[in-house]
């Protein structure tokens, strides 16, 4: 059962004009090919989000505008590992089955996913239910 998480630092081009800061998937800090990408924005203050664990998604979480806390929680008594995401160089890996809680939405906050695969709606590949998630990392079985 995979489950990785550690930051990623984006390096953006830089001029008198501002920056850029470009993603390629398979390439530098996004080791996969990308498959999707999504955006969270409008949050409201005092919103949650996540609270799921993905069985088998690769995604790299950019902050685009704003700032957030993300907990990342592994199930098998590792301590869970928080990070605050305020700047777009400052990214977050998380590969396999991690539960995963966003919060402290700063106003305005945009937040850019990039993922290694479709979504399903049909048969979505998480699992929503935080003693179920136990469960399964107890079992080994993601
Ligand atoms: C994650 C955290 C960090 C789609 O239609 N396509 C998509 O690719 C995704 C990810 C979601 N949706 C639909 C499903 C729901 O009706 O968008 C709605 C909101 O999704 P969800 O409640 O899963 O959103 P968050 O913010 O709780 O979680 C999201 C991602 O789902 C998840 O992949 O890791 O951000």
């Amino acid at each position: 059962m995979k489950q990785i998480v550690h930051p990623v630092e984006l390096v953006p081009c830089g001029d008198s004009r501002g920056y850029l800061l470009a993603l390629e998937g398979g390439r530098d800090k996004i080791p996969f090919d990308v498959k999707r990408v999504y955006f969270m924005y409008g949050i409201p203050c005092g919103a949650e989000r996540g609270k799921h664990a993905h069985l088998d998604t690769k995604q790299v979480l950019v902050c685009v505008h704003g700032s957030f806390t993300i907990s990342c929680e592994f199930g098998d008594g590792r301590p869970t590992l928080t990070y605050t995401l305020d700047n777009p160089t400052k990214g977050l890996y998380i590969e396999g089955f991690v539960w995963r809680e966003m919060c402290d939405f700063a106003p305005n906050t945009v937040i850019a996913v990039l993922a290694n695969e479709h979504y399903d709606e049909a048969a979505p590949k998480e699992i929503r239910d935080h003693k179920l998630f136990l469960e399964m990392v107890q079992k080994g079985m993601s």
